[in-house]
């Protein structure tokens, strides 16, 4: 056969397949945001309390990430610790997965990377900081994030608080409208802006708890036809967000900087972030931090919702 079915050996960690079996609740993590998007040391701690809150919150965690060439669901201590340490991994989406396992490559893994490989192990919820998107030059550039592209066509649900705001935002709302893939706004009827609480930009859809998102998935499920994700846009907390005219005018010089240094590609999201976090003092770090404990929270919720309606369905 010219194209066997797919069979490449994902390394599922014990506690993670003996959930999966169970069809008890399961949250994956990705590990870009580990790797690329946080400053050391403190990315180290913050992959260690991600995953705790995800326990806490009745759920496994499934941090995700390829090492040597092998896709890890569940990432045990030693293995988070060399995604939080060792910068020579790579940054890994969707399209870098072939290359990284055929030639024993490591790296973290992008929303798109993880989403895929999650989906792949028969995860359903995944929690991250912010959606990659358009970029603010795209008209030039063309840099839209595999993000995108893959959560149109993988059956996940992904709780997000929005998209980073380093992006055009507008655009990438309307990419995701194209592309057929649904947003719900979680208690909030505006598009979340990532270190900010609101984009400015209106959703059509408000759910107020996990079990009316369990009830989309089971919708989606039902409805069959293409396997789109589920984007949850879940703002972060007023009290927490980005003062919102030092974010403009930090991002505004995070731009300018990005241009003047020739930034682009996969370098340009870790480093306008980096800028942000810098020159912010530390208080965009924060602001990010406090978005991404709230989505791996709820997701959490949204897991223990998604296994209690399954296990309802079979029982
Ligand atoms: N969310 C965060 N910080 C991050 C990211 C998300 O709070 O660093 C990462 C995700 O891995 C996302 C990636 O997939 O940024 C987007 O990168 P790009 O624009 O190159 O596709
Ligand atoms: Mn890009």
């Amino acid at each position: 056969m010219d194209r066997p079915s797919p069979s490449a050996p994902l390394r599922l960690s014990d506690e993670v397949a003996t959930a999966l079996a169970a069809g008890t609740p399961v949250v994956a993590l990705e590990s870009t945001i580990i790797a690329h998007g946080l400053p050391r040391p403190r990315n180290l701690a913050v992959a260690v309390e991600l995953e705790d809150l995800v326990r806490a919150g009745g759920a496994v965690p499934a941090t995700i990430a390829v090492l040597d060439g092998v896709p890890h669901i569940g990432l045990d201590k030693d293995a988070l610790e060399r995604i939080a340490t060792d910068g020579s991994l790579r940054k890994l989406g969707f399209r870098e997965l072939a290359p990284a396992v055929a030639t024993g490559a490591s790296g973290a893994t992008t929303v798109s990377g993880t989403a895929f490989l999650a989906a792949r192990a028969g995860i359903r919820v995944f929690a991250t900081g912010g959606l990659g998107g358009v970029h603010r030059d795209w008209t030039t550039s063309q840099d839209e994030s595999a993000d995108l592209g893959l959560l149109a066509r993988t059956r996940i649900t992904v709780v997000c608080a929005g998209v980073k705001s380093i992006l055009d935002v507008p655009a990438t709302l309307e990419r995701l409208e194209t592309l057929g893939v649904a947003v719900l706004g979680y208690r909030t009827a505006e598009f979340p802006g990532f270190y900010l609480t609101g984009s400015g930009l209106p959703l059509d859809w408000t759910l107020d708890d996990p079990a009316q998102v369990a009830e989309v998935m089971r919708a989606q499920d039902e409805l069959g036809g293409a396997e789109s994700a589920l984007v949850v846009a879940n703002p972060v907390p007023a009290a927490e967000q980005l003062d919102p005219e030092l974010h403009d005018r930090v991002l505004g010089e995070a731009l300018a900087a990005a241009r003047a240094a020739g930034v682009t590609g996969q370098a340009i999201t870790p480093f306008l972030l980096a800028h942000l976090t810098e020159h912010t003092g530390g208080a965009s770090l924060e602001a990010n931090l406090a978005a991404v404990r709230g989505n791996v929270r709820l997701a959490a919720g949204i897991a223990a919702a998604r296994a209690a309606e399954q296990a309802g369905r079979r029982g």
